[in-house]
C-alpha cells in the first residue's frame, strides 16, 4: 500500500523497517472509519478481540493478553544514550549500538506471515505548537485500535509534520512470540527512536504514551525548553465562571485518575463550582506568549486501571467506558457480555469468564479470594466520552497552569497539604515525592519508595539533569511560575484509620490551593512550607467526620518525623542518586540544609 506522506525521512525509515521485519503486507493507517471497521472485523474474526454487548456497550471490544504480559516491565526497560551517565541512576542503560546489535536479529523477519501497520499519530491536538508527531509500525491490530483512542491517529498527523521535517519519533513494535525472556522496551532519546518487542500489553506497546510522551519527550523538553510531566490536568471553575488550571503528579495507587475527574461535594456544586478534566496522566508544558506556563494533554483518551472504578469512586471514568472503549484483562459476565472487575459493584457475575479466559462461577471464585479481573486490567476510553471533559481539551494553545501539586501515600509525616516557599523549594518537594506501597503492588506493604516527581520510571535522561531542568524552567518563568504544593490524602490515626475522606472532598484542598494562588487566604509558615490555618479548610458537610481535633492531626508537622525525613532525603540523594552517577544540583542540597536549619530552630 502506498505511503500516506511525501516526507522522505518517514518513508526511508518505514522502508528500512519493512526490509528488516519482512511483513507479508504493509498497511498505512489513514484513520478512516472504513479502515478501522475492517480492522475491527478482522480482529473479531481471529479472536484477537471479543465483541461486548453492543446495546449496553456500543462499539466496545475486549482483549485478553498473555498471562505473562500484563504490566509495564521496568526491569526490561532501557534508556540507551551514548553514555551511561546520560541515562543516570534511575534507568537501565546499554550502549545504543550494542543494544541495536542485540535487538536487530530479534526483529529480523519477525513479521513474516504478518501484516505491518504503519500508524501516524500526533501527541497533542493537530496544529498545536506543543504537539509532536510519531510513527509506530506494529504487527498488532490491538495496538492500532488502542492508538486510535489514545492519540490523534491517521493521515492528519502528517499535516503537523510536513513534507521535510525529521522531527518525528520512530516506534518499532512487534509482539514477536510474547516471550518474557526476550521482552525489551527500549528508548533511544538521542535518535528519537523506540523499540518494543515480545509484549502486547498496553503500556509496553502503545508507544505514544509512556515511551514517547514521557521518556523521549522529557529529553526533548530539556533540549527545547519545555516540560513533559507525569501529571493530570484539571480545571476548577468557580461560581463567577473563572477557571483555574492545576496539574498534579502522584505515584501509582494514589487516586490520580479520580482526582482528574473529581466531582465536588454538594456544598461546592450548589454554589456553582465545577471540575473539568483536561488530562488524567501526562502534561506537556511550555511558556506561552504571556510568560505563563501552558499545558496540553498529549493524549486523546484514558488508559485507566479498571479495578476499583465504580459510580462512587469515579463516576466520570466509568461513564467514559460505556462506548467505543476497549477492555483489557477485565472479567466478562458471560450472560450479558458486559465487563466486570473487582470494585465495580458487589455482585460478581455467576457465569463469569475470568481474565485468563476460564469460565468460572464468579461468586464462588471471588469468595475464595481469587480475582476475576487482573489487578492491572484496563479500559482504553476516548476522552470525548468523559462527562466532565474540558472545553479546552482540544485547545492547541493549552491551558495556563496556576498551581502544580505533588502527592504520595504517607501514613504519617506529610500533612494534608502544604505550599512550597518558591519554585526552587517546590522542585525539592517534587524530588522528594515518595509513597508507601499498597497491597496492589507486589512486595511488602507499607515500604517507602522514592519516586521523584512520580517520574522515576519515565525520566529519559539523568535524573539530576532533569531536576536542573526544573530549576531552569523556574528561572525562565520567574514570578509567572505556577505555585507548587504537596498533598497527602492518606494520613492515618494511631489506630491505622484514614482520617481524611478523600475523593470528592479533595475539592476542599483544591479550594485552599486556589485561594493561596489568588492571595486571598493566609497560612501558617512552618519549617517545611506554608500550612493552612485549620479554619481555612472548608469542612461544611463533613464536620462530624473531620472534627477540629482531626483537622489538627491532618495539618500537624511533627518536627522529629521531619528531621528523620530530611535525613532520609540526604541518604537518598547521596547513596541512591549521587553515588550512582546522578548530578544533583547544589540548589537542592541547599534546600536540605535550609529545611534542616528551620527544623532545628
Ligand atoms: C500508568 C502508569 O499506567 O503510570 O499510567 O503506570
Ligand atoms: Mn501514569
Amino acid at each position: 500500500m502506498a505511503s500516506l506522506t511525501k516526507n522522505p525521512n518517514v518513508n526511508k525509515w518505514v522502508d528500512e523497517m519493512v526490509a528488516l521485519t519482512q511483513p507479508d503486507k504493509v498497511v498505512w493507517i489513514d484513520g478512516s472509519d472504513e479502515q478501522l471497521k475492517a480492522l475491527r472485523d478482522e480482529a473479531l474474526s481471529t479472536g484477537e478481540m471479543i465483541l461486548m454487548n453492543q446495546d449496553e456497550y456500543p462499539g466496545c471490544l475486549y482483549h485478553r493478553t498473555a498471562p505473562n504480559d500484563v504490566a509495564r516491565v521496568e526491569d526490561r526497560t532501557f534508556i540507551c544514550t551514548k553514555t551511561k551517565e546520560g541515562a543516570g541512576p534511575t534507568n537501565n542503560w546499554m550502549d545504543p549500538d550494542e543494544m541495536w546489535n542485540m535487538l536487530k536479529p530479534m526483529y529480523d523477519g519477525v513479521m513474516k506471515g504478518r501484516t505491518m501497520y504503519v500508524i501516524p499519530y500526533s501527541m497533542g491536538p493537530i496544529g498545536s505548537p506543543l504537539a509532536k508527531v510519531g510513527v509506530e509500525v506494529t504487527d498488532s491490530i490491538y495496538v492500532v485500535l488502542n492508538m486510535d483512542i489514545m492519540t490523534r491517529m491517521g493521515a492528519k498527523a502528517f499535516e503537523n509534520l510536513g513534507d521535510t521535517s525529521d522531527d518525528f519519533v520512530r516506534g518499532l513494535h512487534s509482539k514477536a512470540d510474547v516471550d518474557p525472556e526476550k521482552r525489551y522496551i527500549v528508548q533511544f532519546p538521542e535518535s528519537n527512536t523506540i523499540c518494543s518487542i515480545n509484549s502486547a500489553y498496553g503500556g509496553n506497546v502503545l508507544l505514544g504514551k509512556k515511551c514517547f510522551a514521557l521518556r523521549i519527550a522529557s529529553f526533548q523538553g530539556k533540549n527545547e525548553g519545555w516540560m513533559a510531566e507525569h501529571m493530570l490536568i484539571l480545571g476548577v471553575q468557580k461560581p463567577d465562571g473563572d477557571v483555574k488550571y492545576i496539574t498534579a503528579a502522584f505515584p501509582s495507587a494514589c487516586g490520580k485518575t479520580n482526582l482528574a475527574m473529581l466531582i465536588p461535594p454538594k456544598f461546592y456544586t450548589e454554589q456553582g463550582y465545577k471540575v473539568w478534566t483536561v488530562g488524567d496522566d501526562i502534561a506537556w508544558m511550555k511558556p506561552g506568549k504571556d510568560g505563563r506556563l501552558y499545558a496540553i494533554n498529549p493524549e486523546n483518551g484514558f488508559f485507566g486501571v479498571a479495578p476499583g472504578t465504580n459510580a462512587k469512586s469515579n463516576y466520570n471514568a466509568l461513564a467514559s467506558t460505556k462506548k467505543n472503549a476497549i477492555f483489557t484483562n477485565v472479567a466478562i459476565n458471560k450472560d450479558t457480555m458486559t465487563p466486570w472487575w473487582e470494585g465495580l459493584d458487589k455482585n460478581p457475575p455467576v457465569n463469569a469468564i475470568e481474565w485468563k479466559g476460564a469460565e468460572v462461577n464468579g461468586v464462588e471464585y471471588t469468595a475464595k479470594g481469587e480475582k476475576l479481573a487482573h489487578p492491572n486490567s484496563r479500559f482504553t476510553a476516548p476522552a470525548e466520552n468523559c462527562p466532565c471533559i474540558s472545553s479546552e481539551f482540544n485547545n492547541p494553545e493549552g491551558v495556563p497552569v496556576t498551581a502544580m501539586i505533588f502527592g504520595g501515600r504517607r501514613e504519617k509525616t506529610t500533612p494534608l497539604v502544604y505550599q512550597s516557599f518558591d519554585w526552587v523549594h517546590g522542585t525539592y518537594v517534587g524530588s522528594a515525592v515518595s509513597s508507601e506501597t499498597t497491597a496492589a503492588a507486589t512486595g511488602a506493604v507499607g515500604v517507602l519508595r522514592h519516586d521523584p516527581m512520580a517520574m522515576k520510571p519515565f525520566i529519559g535522561y539523568n535524573v539530576g539533569d532533569y531536576w536542573a531542568h526544573w530549576l531552569e524552567m523556574g528561572e525562565i518563568l520567574g514570578d509567572k511560575a505556577p505555585k507548587i504544593f504537596n498533598v497527602n490524602w492518606f494520613k492515618k490515626d494511631e489506630n491505622g484509620n484514614f482520617i481524611w475522606p478523600g475523593f470528592g472532598d479533595n475539592m476542599r484542598v483544591l479550594d485552599w490551593i486556589i485561594k493561596r494562588c489568588e492571595g486571598t487566604v493566609d497560612a501558617v509558615e512552618t519549617p517545611i512550607g506554608f500550612v493552612p490555618k485549620p479554619e481555612d479548610i472548608n469542612v461544611t458537610g463533613i464536620e462530624d467526620e473531620v472534627t477540629p481535633e482531626i483537622m489538627d492531626k491532618l495539618l500537624d508537622i511533627d518536627v522529629d518525623l521531619w528531621k528523620a525525613e530530611i535525613k532520609e532525603m540526604r541518604r537518598y540523594y547521596d547513596e541512591d542518586i549521587k553515588a550512582k552517577g546522578g548530578h544533583i544540583p547544589q540548589a537542592l542540597y541547599d534546600q536540605l540544609d535550609k529545611i534542616e536549619a528551620r527544623l532545628n530552630k
